[in-house]
């Protein structure tokens, strides 16, 4: 064991663009059964550094004293421990394009763990032992007891040295230097946080004399003879046996047998176990065949319709060092949303992710640690993915993920990697990927002509570009005219939204060639912060950065389902149930591609207005895939004059599942019966007018301006036409789009600060007119907006009318009414819930009555925006006021004005004032997609347009105004 000391740190590995030296073959992952492992997970010295070189080496001999340097958690990234800072950009380098070199200014990690072998650890002398490394970024360089093991790049990849020969019982050194910047950073600009830091298993793996190196799981299945046929092709010779199928053969020779395949639906693995003389590895073997043929991506003989998302791996503390519980998380989460498909968006995940895939199902596309999205800056000038030096780290990129992942079922697809360009390189990967593993297909997005991949793959194309992809009318090279379609990414899931789900959904199921799609994406990336609630780009005061581009997902970074998610699940539910709720029978149709609907049991229920009234099992046939049947609903339980009446009929586990316990409702579908009545108030009271109040009814308006001042004992303010909302990420959209982007528009015209001018205040026989001019300085556009006001003695009703003037050339963002409250906490509400809904997300919003509190409205978005509409309200109590809507309305309230919503940055802005600001919209404009994919369509825009809609008023009879003070 020799240290040799030197005069100059050597760093030269780190500009290097080879992937590195010194680590072993990269092989299988899998731990074995009996061999022993050593975690060396856990409180590691850490000293950082400003440069590469600013220390020595010394630090890696036997001996070195770290007492003064920190401690930190392994795995972890050093910037979310205290030491510097995380640093966002989407796809800019956060350094100058000039590779393969980097800065001087380079962080630089030094970590020291000291480590005895357990007492039981076999005798050295037999056998040899791996130290492996689940993921180190971006560059590391390794010592072991003084002596160096070598170096390596690929952040998100495993790398594995030889050590036995090093090791000793107890004292054993392992020192890791970790550099921020190397030449892998050009190939590693995916949209997410710069992390530095060993942040995935540091182990230490005995391996045995015979044991096993690297084998390769074949798993086929014949859907035409229900067999199939397993081999196990392995550097080391041995036995392989899976009981259950009364298997026991030679590793390398092929046994076929009837099986029952896998699938994400029913993800059928066997127990099995590879024996070599070393060692005894447990297998998890799921049968399945993935082809092209026909011009579709089929799975067992049948075409599979992808319900996915994109995942990047993310925890708001640890930032991409997961836990097994987060992982799990993820996955059930995901299963309970009927999401269906994963795109390791965009590196191989940790490797029990995909276990979990295999296990509870989920259709994978595994992608490669490969995105060089900064040379788009310049015309993808110097691209390593087209520079032949750079080949044998794309090379080794690509082998690290095929041989790491290869034996998981529930991998379908290899990724080269995302927004890299086109070149050699990358045609190199996929060749080397077709030669190694022709059992599952090449996918890649960025190449439009589709060289190298079995897919033609797009992200975020409109509702009409994909349709006519569907219609096979896309043109495009005669390879990509065969192909099937995916959108690898679609439906951008920033802030409020994505809207549209449902529309490109009907897309997908009606035209073969497509094959379904991935939202992007699964999580926000915020990072738990005091200051902010959740930090984004920009936050730690970062030169360049996407500020909060980076939380566009579905779940919020406490990993709450965002509403977007709920839609989602909705959405893509795998059983259709339709009707018209007065037929007295339901379709219901089964989505799933393999399996039937024997786990699930099916319930009804009778609501009328809103209370359930009576509920049943409903008996449906356990349909095969596709197939639809007419299910007779019972004969309603009360008379439709009743009041509004709705059948709802529920598919839910019919047992509890892996993933969701019974009861869990996987679909559901709702019909109305016989319509809500809308609500009537004879014009008999007369508006009188007394000393500064007019009277009219319960309520009383301000003889001048004719504001309503209060409605029985509850004090009302600043009622009237509102237009504006905080607009979302999605209003906003992404400073390239070249399509129209609201948001700006709106706040250039000067929606956001519309003057109303009173033009007159008319206390009638029947009714107090007060007519207004709502519009904006330095426009001629302008909203004519009639109040008038109408009592019976006991209710209030307001109905408005709108007509726009002037040429107005861009839809509105709202239409409605707003005014605060002083005081209000409970909510109840008849209509659409429990959660938000907008024009084009409104899929999950069921019918029914539902109850709140204003707190609880919110959707706590990381940058505050319009959000927490409840849509299709027949009525709602708060604030001590009963309102009822003609027709249906939206219902917002909150503890802060707007104005307060659309100045927020985070979550710390938004405080609650002293009143309850509540909007009543009789339409909202869509949400869309734009902040990175397409605006809503126009079906959904609020079109500026003569208008009519009323609200009565009155006091509630719950909660009572006093009980909300
Ligand atoms: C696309 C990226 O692939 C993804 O990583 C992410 O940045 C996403 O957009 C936006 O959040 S690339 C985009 C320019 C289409």
């Amino acid at each position: 064991m020799t240290f040799r000391t030197r005069t100059r740190t050597r760093t030269d590995y780190v500009e290097d663009v080879a992937p590195g030296d010194g680590a072993l073959p990269p092989r299988a992952w899998y731990a074995s059964s009996d061999a022993r492992s050593l975690s060396l997970n856990g409180s590691w010295r850490l000293r950082v550094s400003g440069t590469a070189d600013a220390e020595d080496d010394s630090f890696a001999a036997q001996g070195y004293d770290a007492g003064d340097w920190a401690e930190v958690p392994v795995p972890g990234h050093w910037v979310l421990q205290g030491h510097g800072s995380p640093a966002y950009t989407n796809h800019l380098y956060p350094f100058p394009v000039d590779p393969p070199r980097v800065p001087t200014e380079n962080p630089t990690g030094d970590h020291l763990r000291v480590f005895d072998l357990p007492a039981d650890w076999p005798d050295l002398a037999e056998g040899g032992a791996v130290l492996r490394f689940d993921g180190v970024e971006s560059c590391a360089r390794v010592w072991l007891n003084g002596t160096e093991l070598g170096t390596f790049k690929g952040s998100r990849l495993p790398h594995e040295f030889a050590v036995g020969h090093l090791l000793k019982p107890a004292g054993n050194v392992l020192a890791v230097r970790v550099h921020q910047w190397s030449s892998g950073s050009y190939l590693e600009d995916q949209d997410q946080w710069w992390l530095p830091g060993i942040f995935r298993d540091v182990t230490l793996l005995h391996r045995p004399a015979g044991s096993a190196l690297d084998f390769f799981v074949l798993a086929a299945y014949d859907h035409v003879s229900g067999e199939g046929t397993l081999r196990v092709d392995s550097d080391v010779a041995g036995r392989v046996t899976v009981p259950e199928l009364g298997i026991d053969t030679a590793t390398g020779e092929p046994v076929t047998v009837p099986v029952e395949p896998w699938s994400a639906e029913v993800p059928r693995l066997y127990d099995g176990v590879l024996a070599t003389e070393g060692e005894r590895i447990p297998l998890r073997v799921g049968f399945r065949t993935v082809e092209l043929s026909d011009g579709l991506i089929k799975v067992n003989g049948r075409a599979v319709l992808f319900k996915g998302v994109n995942r990047h791996e993310w925890h708001p503390r640890h930032g991409r060092a997961l836990d097994p519980a987060t992982m799990r998380e993820d996955v059930l989460l995901m299963k309970r949303h009927n999401v269906n498909a994963v795109r390791t968006s965009h590196y191989p995940p940790h490797p029990a992710f995909l276990d979990l895939c295999d296990e509870l199902g989920l259709w994978v596309i595994d992608e490669c640690d490969l995105e060089t999205h900064g040379f788009t800056e310049q015309a993808w000038r110097d691209n390593p993915v087209d520079d032949d030096r750079w080949t044998p780290a794309l090379l080794d990129r690509a082998a690290r993920m095929v041989e790491r992942d290869k034996n998981h079922p529930s991998v379908v697809m290899w990724s080269l990697g995302n927004e890299a360009g086109t070149g050699r390189g990358l045609t190199a990967m996929a060749e080397w990927i077709r030669g190694r593993d022709s059992s599952r297909l090449v996918h890649y997005e960025g190449d439009p002509d589709c060289r190298d991949t079995d897919v033609y793959s797009r992200m975020y194309a409109g509702h009409a570009e994909v349709e006519r992809i569907g219609r096979g009318l896309d043109g495009g090279n005669l390879k990509r005219r065969r192909l099937p379609f995916i959108l690898c990414e679609y439906a951008h899931a920033m802030g409020n939204g994505p809207g549209g789900l449902a529309d490109y959904q009907r897309l997908f199921e009606t035209y073969d060639r497509l094959q379904g799609a991935f939202v992007w994406e699964w999580i926000d990336h915020g990072i738990e912060d005091q200051r902010f609630g959740y930090a984004y780009g920009g936050d730690f005061g970062e030169e360049l950065h996407d500020g909060n581009f980076v939380c566009d997902g579905l779940l919020f970074p406490d990993r709450r389902p965002s509403p977007g998610l709920v839609e989602y699940k909705k959405v893509i539910e795998p059983v259709a149930v339709e009707g018209d709720g007065t037929g007295g029978s339901v379709r219901v149709t089964n989505k799933y591609d393999f399996a039937d609907l024997s786990a699930l049991a099916f319930t009804w229920s009778y609501e009328v207005n809103g209370e359930p009234v009576e509920s049943g099992a409903l008996t449906v046939p356990a349909l095969a895939p596709g197939e639809s049947a007419e299910v007779k609903l019972p004969e309603p339980p009360v008379a439709t004059a009743a009041g509004e009446a709705h059948w709802t009929v529920r598919a839910e586990l019919a047992a509890d599942a892996p993933w969701a316990p019974r009861g869990h409702v996987v679909a559901w579908g709702q019909f109305a019966v016989s319509p809500r009545r809308a609500p009537s108030v004879a014009s008999t009271a007369r508006p009188v007018p007394g000393d500064g109040l007019i009277t009219l009814g319960p309520a009383s308006f301000d003889t001048r301006t004719g504001a309503l001042r209060a409605v029985g004992p509850v004090a009302v303010d600043g009622l009237r036409l509102d237009v504006w909302r905080a607009t979302t990420d999605n209003d906003d959209g992404a400073a390239w789009q070249t399509d129209t982007r609201y948001g700006p528009l709106w706040r250039r015209l000067g929606l956001h600060r519309m003057r109303h001018r009173l033009d007159a205040v008319e206390p009638g026989e029947d009714a107090l007119t007060v007519r207004t001019r709502v519009a904006p300085a330095a426009c001629e556009i302008g909203l004519s907006t009639v109040y008038r006001w109408t009592s019976d003695g006991e209710r209030l009703r307001l109905a408005v009318s709108v007509r726009p003037e002037g040429d107005w050339t861009v839809p509105l963002p709202r239409l409605g009414i707003r005014f605060a409250l002083p005081a209000a906490d409970r909510v109840q509400w008849y209509g659409g819930g429990p959660g938000e809904a907008y024009p084009d997300s409104r899929t999950a919003s069921l019918i029914g009555r539902w109850q709140s509190t204003v707190d609880e409205l919110q959707t706590p978005y990381v940058r505050p925006q319009e959000n927490g509409a409840r849509a299709d309200v027949r009525w709602a109590e708060l604030g001590g006021l009963r309102i009822e809507g003609d027709p249906e309305f939206f219902l917002t309230a909150r503890r802060w004005t707007t104005e307060h919503l659309d100045a927020a940055a985070h979550r710390t802005d938004l405080a609650p004032g002293g009143a309850v600001w509540v909007n009543l919209d009789h339409r909202q404009h869509g949400l869309g997609s734009q902040s990175c994919g397409p605006g809503p369509l126009p079906r959904y825009h609020l079109r500026a347009e003569p208008a009519a809609f009323s609200f009565v008023f009155s006091q509630a009879g719950w909660p009572s105004p006093a009980s909300e003070r």
